[in-house]
């Protein structure tokens, strides 16, 4: 005897996990077209283990396409660049897949960036700003040196602006021309650094975002 009623709705909406997000904005950003989902299982009450419909929504909240997956989380691929997308997950009954719960709440939207493309122009790409952490459509976001000051005669101070949860690296060269860089401290947690025992030599000085840090 089969179990053949609807499954409860999924309670909320489902979360998304892109590569990117942005601290201060509520949008999702992803510069390879994948998104991660996951929701809250549902549990029916004859103890029927629901499948899931996941529908992929356009801006506009119009379905663009569908997939069903036995568990409650799904990577997502093929978001294609310059679209804003929402997600919503039906349970379905897996012996009658017309038996369906309601719609969840849509998800919060993910924003799918060409990853070479420099959407708001200010001299980083796309996916130069989700590694950094700053907002690649607000060019007044993007990662700089902000500062460099001469604390005492022999020592040089170099601020940047932090993002939560990126580590930094301080390098240095003689020459602008080299390949040749000093990294001078990795792994900082701060938003600047300061190289004391300078001596006379010209400097360049440069800082990098961990690449594993976000
Ligand atoms: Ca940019
Ligand atoms: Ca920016």
């Amino acid at each position: 005897m089969y179990d053949v009623t609807p499954p409860p709705a999924v309670s909320g909406a489902p979360s998304v996990t892109p590569p990117f997000t942005v601290p201060g904005s509520s949008t999702n950003f992803t510069a390879n077209g994948s998104a991660t989902l996951s929701w809250a299982a549902v549990t029916d009450p004859e103890g029927l283990v629901p499948t899931y419909r996941v529908v992929v929504r356009n801006a506009s909240g119009s379905p663009v396409s569908t997939n069903e997956v036995s568990s409650n989380s799904v990577s997502l691929a093929g978001l294609t660049s310059g679209n804003s997308y929402t997600f919503t997950v039906t349970a379905l009954n897996p012996n009658d897949s017309s038996k369906t719960s309601a719609v969840s709440a849509a998800s919060s939207s993910v924003v799918s960036l060409n990853p070479t493309a420099d959407d708001d122009g200010d001299g980083m790409t796309n996916a130069a700003e989700l590694v950094a952490g700053t907002h690649p459509q607000n060019s007044q976001d993007k990662f700089s040196i902000t500062n460099i000051l001469r604390p005492a005669s022999n020592s040089v101070k170099i601020e940047w602006p932090q993002v939560s949860g990126r580590k930094y690296r301080v390098q240095a060269s003689t020459n602008l021309t080299s390949t040749n860089w000093t990294a001078l401290a990795t792994n900082l947690s701060t938003n600047s650094f300061t190289e004391s025992s300078v001596t006379g030599t010209a400097r360049f000085y440069r800082v990098v975002v961990e690449t594993n840090s976000p």
